[in-house]
């Protein structure tokens, strides 16, 4: 069903390009039996397009609502759902029109999401949410006290709309309920370590503060199941809008931009059935972990680092941050410790760390990819709750330092000091951490990320000899001012 486009046609004069829709492009519209939340680029770039390449896609539609951008839904539904996705390999770029979304919905219509997962048709549903989502607080239970999650339950428990992607799944699984339409599969598709169980405690944590009988329901019919997502999608850029209608001599305004690898390791039951995405290139396992150890260390732990320490050092993209042998060099000793507590599982021998390592640096490397640093800065909280303590617990449990995940952390706190527009759950107080001083400030800020690391002294002293690793060589007068300082913003 995906058709390339031809890269050499000659854009036709403005005035007469169609607009990308079903007319000018009749893929077929498969009926809904997916319920997508959180319709932004990467769910479009991974789990829409493995959909496509599915042997049944004919038989699988989805529909998929917006989380804060409802522009995105009306964007999208003015195309019949189509988008272009533009494959970037560092020597071209390839094109695909997806066509599996069938409905784009603006997430705050829960009226429409009840019927659809209440639909017996509904097997699956798909979450890319973001990790702070959750409102799983550092103990790792649903924070019913966090100000989206008490306004959420005030608003379930009165009838009113929730306003939360969780709250809202939790009316619609009780909407399923209700209808008796029977089980079906919640499939977890952001970068969380376990993240089906972690999907599945922050529902239960909602529906158990609302409605004993809908916890039980969820916890007999409602299939939680764990997944490993990997695609590299930076923000599509106007130059890229501009570049799709050139090459394929129509108006899209909604393309999305991914490097040429995916990945989709899943692990669960799908009692409802599912489409066959295994023979579009995911991987069905029994025991996740390995996978997502690997992923969420090696690439997402990389990306964090190179995030803080790059910008520290000035640089804007991953790509940039690479070539710099300061961030190179701590990038490796982070992968270092982090392969050091990825060997001795069963599934060992397939996860290839060396080629891994490899591929990553290839994939980090594309310079064609633009991907900011500041797009992977946000929720850092959060993030190094999964992407540094493990290794950091592992490599100490195992009497070595962890440095090389310390000074991630440490990265961050000098990012957080250093930058007037971070973003983060707990941007209060991480802001009321950083007018602490000394070892005071940085227990209060590991606490941020993990309570039981805060109580470490000899972790807490050794993140603190590793502040200001990323500074900038003094810089000349005649150099352009730090972006990051907030003296200047
Ligand atoms: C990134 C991820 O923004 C981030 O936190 O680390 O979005 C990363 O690009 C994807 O997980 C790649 O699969």
């Amino acid at each position: 069903m995906s058709t390339e486009l031809n890269h050499a046609a000659t854009p036709a004069p403005a005035a007469t390009i169609p607009q990308l829709n079903r007319t000018v492009r009749p893929l077929p519209k498969a009926p809904v039996r997916i319920v997508h939340l959180g319709l932004g680029a990467f769910h479009r770039s991974h789990q829409a397009w493995y959909t496509q390449q599915a042997p049944d896609a004919a038989d699988w539609g989805i529909a998929a609502f917006t989380g804060r951008r409802p522009d995105a839904a009306v964007a999208l539904a003015e195309q019949d759902g189509l988008y272009t996705l533009v494959e970037r390999a560092d020597n071209g770029d390839s094109f695909t029109v997806v066509g599996s979304i069938v409905e784009a919905l603006d997430g705050a219509d829960v009226a429409r999401l009840a019927r659809l997962v209440a639909a017996p048709a509904t097997a699956v549903v798909t979450l890319t949410i973001t990790e702070a989502a959750y409102g799983l607080g550092a103990d790792g239970k649903l924070d019913t006290t966090a100000p989206g999650v008490a306004a959420d339950l005030v608003r379930l428990a009165s009838g009113d709309a929730p306003a939360t992607p969780l709250g809202r799944l939790v009316l619609a699984l009780g909407a399923r309920r209700d209808a008796g339409s029977g089980p079906l599969a919640v499939v977890c598709c952001d970068n969380l370590s376990n993240n089906g169980a972690v999907a599945r405690e922050a529902v239960a944590g909602f529906a158990g503060a609302l409605d004993a009988g809908l916890a039980a329901w969820i916890a007999k019919e409602v299939s939680f199941v764990s997944t490993s997502v990997d695609r590299i999608t930076p923000r599509t850029t106007g130059e890229d809008i501009a570049g799709v209608q050139a090459a394929s001599g129509y108006g899209d305004s909604s393309p999305v931009i991914a490097e040429p690898f995916s990945s989709w390791v899943l692990s669960g039951d799908f009692p409802a059935g599912r489409p066959r995405w295994e023979d579009a290139g995911a991987l069905f396992v029994e025991d996740i972990e390995p996978y997502e150890n690997r992923k969420l260390w090696l690439l997402n732990g990389a990306h964090s680092l190179l995030a803080y320490a790059g910008q520290l050092r000035g640089h804007s993209t991953v790509a940039e941050a690479l070539a710099d042998p300061v961030c190179l060099q701590a990038v490796e000793a982070f992968w270092d410790e982090a392969e050091a507590n990825l060997s001795g599982t069963e599934a060992t021998a397939d996860l290839q760390i060396p080629a891994y390592r490899a591929a990553l640096l290839a994939r980090f490397g594309n310079a064609r990819i633009a991907h900011n640093l500041a797009q992977i800065a946000l929720d850092g909280s959060t993030k190094l709750r999964m992407r540094a303590v493990p290794v950091l617990q592992a490599e100490r449990a195992a009497g070595r330092s962890g440095a090389a995940a310390a000074a991630m952390i440490a990265a961050w706190m000098d990012f957080t000091a250093a930058s007037a527009s971070f973003q983060d759950p707990l941007a209060d107080a991480v802001d009321a951490a950083n007018l602490l001083t000394g070892t005071e400030r940085i227990r209060g800020l590991v606490a941020l990320v993990d309570p039981i690391v805060a109580g470490d002294d000899s972790v807490v002293r050794l993140i603190e000899s590793l502040l200001g690793s990323f500074d900038k060589p003094a810089s000349t007068s005649t150099e352009a001012p730090d972006p990051l300082r907030k003296d200047l913003q």
